[in-house]
Formats: C-alpha cells, structure tokens, sequence
C-alpha cells in the first residue's frame, strides 16, 4: 500500500490516534535515542543518565544532562511533522496524539493535549515527595563530558566547555538539582526512567485511545521500549488500520499494514494536504 492508500485511510477515518517517537522531532534538529551516528544512545551511556540509579548515584550530571537537553528542545522549532499533525487534530474531532517524547513540540505546533507516555523535560518535580517544582531559569551547562560516561562504541561528543556550567563551578555539563521547596528533597525531571511505571493515567488514555480508533499511525519510533510499544499493537487488535512512517525498517513494521518509508516531515504533509 502506498502514500494515496494512507491518504485514503485518513480521509475516511473517524477516530485518529498518533503515536510518535523521537524521528517526529529529528528534522527539527533534536537527536534520536537510537540511529547509529546520531542517537543520543551512540553518545552517552543510558544507565548512567536515564535511571533512577544513575540519579541517586550522581544527580548533578543527570540533571545537567537534562538541562542541556530541555535548552536544546527550548532552541528549536516544531517542524511540518508535528504541524501535520496539529492539522489532523483540527480535522478530525477526537484525535489523540500520544508521545514518547519530553519535549514540548506536539504542544507548539498547536496539539491540544497530547499524552506524554514517558513524561516532561518541563515537569521537575520532588525526587521524594513528588511535588511539582518550577522549572529552573537561566543558561543550561553544556553537554556532559567525560564523566558522563559515554557510550563505549564511539568517540566523544565534542562538549562545549567552559561555557556557563564552568562558570558557576560546575564541570562537564555537571549542574547541582534544585532542592524541595517542600521538604529539601533533590527536585529530579519529570520523565519516565528505564526501570520506572509509566503514569497510569496516561498509559491507560493511551491504550484507550488506540482500543478506540479506527486509524493509528505511527510515527518516527523504533517501537523497542515497552510499555509503550504495545500501543500499535492494541490498535491492531481492536481492528483499526496502522500506518507506519519511518525512513527505516523497525520493530513495527510486522504490525503496519501501511509502511511509509521516507522523513516524518516529508511525509505526514503530504497526507494532510
Ligand atoms: C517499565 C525518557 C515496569 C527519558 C525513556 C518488555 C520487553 C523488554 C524490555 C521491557 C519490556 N517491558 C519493559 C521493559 C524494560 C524497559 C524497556 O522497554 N527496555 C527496552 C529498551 C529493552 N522499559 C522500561 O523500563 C519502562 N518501565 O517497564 O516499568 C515497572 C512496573 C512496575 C513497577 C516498576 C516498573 C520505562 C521505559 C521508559 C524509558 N524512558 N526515556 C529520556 O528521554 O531521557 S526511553 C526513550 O525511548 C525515549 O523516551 C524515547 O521516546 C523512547 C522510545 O524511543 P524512540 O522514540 O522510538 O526513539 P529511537 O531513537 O529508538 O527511534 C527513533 C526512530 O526514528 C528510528 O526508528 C528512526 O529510524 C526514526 N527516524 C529518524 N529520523 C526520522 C525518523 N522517523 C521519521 N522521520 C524522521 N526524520
Ligand atoms: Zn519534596
């Protein structure tokens, strides 16, 4: 089936969940988890930044990562992707956008409430009484640096040093959390760590969602980080159409009866058109 026989799908359908991925946000300059050169995982180690061991053993490099990741999301713009899909929202009554992503793309781009599986880099909150905390101003330290642990396989990210982390005494993209206002607590980002229950509110609006629709597409994601990769198949299941949009080959593509090879913001466009 081909990029008309999706055009077709959406045309018809009434009820449209989109579930996205880190490849929704790559052409507006944010660095995947996964691909080979690019993906954040290429470059830095994931159980030294995105657990809750890696917090408690060192929370000034966790949370500098972090803020050197929402200043990166903070200098970009959603791109024809996420305003795609903004359009299919404002087209069809009932649309639920589902993201894996912690930026805040889907949301600038005009979706109303897209369901954040794996959280926010803009929802700090109390690494002990889980109070929201107010999210930090000011510069963002540079990428870590050595003592972050890169991954083994590939050389070094080039860290852009001495920039405002050095200037407050902190190095290699090191920054101390905020404390509680509460309790004194380190405050920690607001996302979903390997290891952590995904919220049940929004898995279960995300499963009720795909339950729901008669349409899924699935966008930029390399559908390996479960839960949340069963959301396609719980379209399938309940009979609804899934189109896949990804330049590459993936764990999804079994469960797609549409896959659409080619960039997110090539593509989706072209459907909405
Ligand atoms: C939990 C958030 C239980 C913070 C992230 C079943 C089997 C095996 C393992 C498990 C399982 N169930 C659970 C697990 C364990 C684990 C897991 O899935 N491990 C996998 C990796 C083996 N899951 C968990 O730990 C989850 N928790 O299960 O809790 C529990 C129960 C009770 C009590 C306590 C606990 C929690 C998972 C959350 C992980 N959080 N990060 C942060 O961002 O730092 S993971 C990270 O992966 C991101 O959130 C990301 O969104 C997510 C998914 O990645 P993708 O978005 O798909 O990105 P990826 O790079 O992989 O792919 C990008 C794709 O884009 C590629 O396909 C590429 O081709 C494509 N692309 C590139 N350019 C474009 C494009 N596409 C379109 N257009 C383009 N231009
Ligand atoms: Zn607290």
């Amino acid at each position: 089936m081909s990029e008309r026989d999706a055009a077709d799908l959406l045309r018809d359908a009434k009820r449209v969940a989109v579930f996205t991925g880190a490849g929704m946000s790559a052409e507006s300059g944010i660095p995947t988890f996964r691909d080979a050169l690019t993906g954040l995982w290429s470059r830095f180690d994931a159980k030294t930044l995105a657990t809750p061991e890696a917090f408690a053993r060192d929370p000034a490099l966790v949370w500098g990562w972090y803020e050197w990741r929402r200043a990166e999301v903070e200098r970009v713009r959603p791109n024809a992707a996420h305003d795609a899909v903004a359009a299919i929202e404002a087209h069809v009554p009932g649309t639920v956008v589902i993201t894996q992503n912690v930026d805040d793309l889907h949301e600038r781009a005009g979706s109303r409430a897209p369901i954040h599986l794996h959280g926010s880099l803009f929802a700090p909150r109390c690494s002990a009484c889980a109070q929201p905390a107010p999210p930090p101003i000011g510069t963002a330290p540079s990428a870590p640096g050595p003592g972050a642990a890169p991954a083994p396989r590939t050389p070094e990210p080039a860290p852009v040093t001495g920039g405002p982390a050095a200037l407050d005494g902190e190095r290699d993209g090191r920054r101390k959390p905020p404390e509680c206002a509460h309790c004194g607590a380190h405050v920690r980002p607001g996302v979903v760590w390997f290891g952590e229950e995904l919220s049940t509110e929004a898995l279960s609006a995300a499963t009720e969602a795909a339950f729901g629709c008669d349409l899924l597409f699935t966008v930029g994601t390399s559908g390996l980080v479960y839960p949340a990769a069963e959301i396609p198949y719980v379209a399938a299941r309940s009979g609804a159409a899934v189109v896949q949009i990804n330049p590459e080959p993936t764990a999804l593509d079994a469960v797609a009866d549409v896959n659409l090879r080619g960039p997110a913001a090539r593509i989706l466009p072209d459907l909405v058109a």
